[in-house]
């Protein structure tokens, strides 16, 4: 809808914004040991200028503002995520400093990540809440920085929509792993509690259904796709990165179920262990991730084990291998 995509065209000033006043202030630098996380949070209070008042660092405690405090447990979850289950000391590998910017701009129906940092928009509060609101959204934005660092993927078409499922994954992981939850506990949703009451719709998105997260009359239908017969060509959200992403995420969500358990342990793992073996490129496409998630699986687990046959029929339930 036009309100969606006047969002995207805000999201991309703000990035030019942002670089343009590069250079100016210092950020803070990660300094943490292996195993703790160095956060920064910020309040833009509503201008568009980052990364705005340091108002949390690492140990500090709560600060009251909502916004602020569920970006700082947002981003503690998402790294313990990546330490704990995979090892990896922040972004970079290297301890570096979470940086995350609230109240961005006014009513700003949008989070992303600039290249930088994370950025939080408040919502209008009639369509959408503040974007802090579901710790799988920060977690999200967070994982944009770590794929800016470890795979060439570019951000539109196929490899776009595989940038941004593995965000979700990830994201839903942090989530599920904070919870405690099993993947039949999860509810595999991206973005609960981010639309407000007076929309038709549960979340952003859903892993387990996609195209089912939302039917409503202002906003319209969930548009993303399954399975690859039903794969979507469009000029709109660079070749429907947000859209296509649907199908991957499903066939995580399909091996992760085959797999039963906890779903960070075995398919979290071999789709942490396929972002960071460097075969990606700049051009992947769904086939290639998928036979590369194969690769790590079999790699990982053995030829003929269990984890193996899981990813190959993930694959297969939305078309993308036969
Ligand atoms: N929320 C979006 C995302 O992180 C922002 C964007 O379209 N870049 O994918
Ligand atoms: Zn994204």
């Amino acid at each position: 809808s036009a309100r969606l995509s006047e969002s995207a065209r805000q999201t991309l000033l703000a990035d030019r914004q942002f670089r343009a006043r590069a250079g100016g202030v210092p950020l803070p630098q990660g300094s943490a040991r292996r195993g703790e996380s160095a956060r920064y949070v910020h309040d833009a209070e509503q201008h568009q200028i980052l990364p705005g008042r340091l108002v949390r660092r690492e140990g500090e405690g709560d600060s009251g503002d909502p916004a602020v405090d569920e970006a700082y447990h947002g981003l503690g979850a998402t790294y313990r995520l990546f330490w704990e289950a995979f090892e990896r000391h922040s972004i970079d590998d290297d301890g570096m400093a979470l940086l995350a910017t609230v109240h961005y701009g006014k009513d700003y129906e949008n989070a992303f990540w600039d290249g930088r940092q994370m950025v939080f928009g408040d919502g209008d509060g009639e369509l959408f809440n503040r974007f802090t609101v579901a710790l799988d959204i920060v977690a999200h934005e967070l994982t944009h920085g770590v794929i800016q660092h470890e795979a060439a993927l570019a951000y539109a078409g196929q490899s776009g929509a595989l940038n941004e499922s593995l965000c979700d994954v990830f994201g839903s992981l942090a989530k599920q792993r904070e919870l405690g939850q099993s993947v039949d506990e999860a509810d595999w949703l991206i973005g609960k509690g981010l639309f407000t009451e007076r929309v038709a719709g549960r979340a952003l998105r859903s892993m387990a259904n996609p195209g089912s997260a939302y039917d409503d009359p202002l906003l319209g239908r969930d548009p993303q796709p399954g399975h690859m017969d039903a794969f979507v060509v469009t000029e709109a959200d660079n070749g429907g990165v947000h859209i296509n992403s649907g199908i991957p995420n499903r066939a995580f969500h399909l091996a992760a179920m085959a797999l039963g358990g906890h779903a960070w342990e075995r398919a979290g793992r071999i789709w942490y262990d396929t972002l960071v073996d460097r075969r990606l490129e700049q051009d992947s496409d769904f086939a290639a991730f998928a036979m590369l998630t194969l690769d790590n699986a079999e790699r990982r687990y053995g030829a003929a084990s269990t984890e193996a046959g899981a990813v190959r029929e993930g694959w297969r339930g939305v078309g993308v291998l036969t």
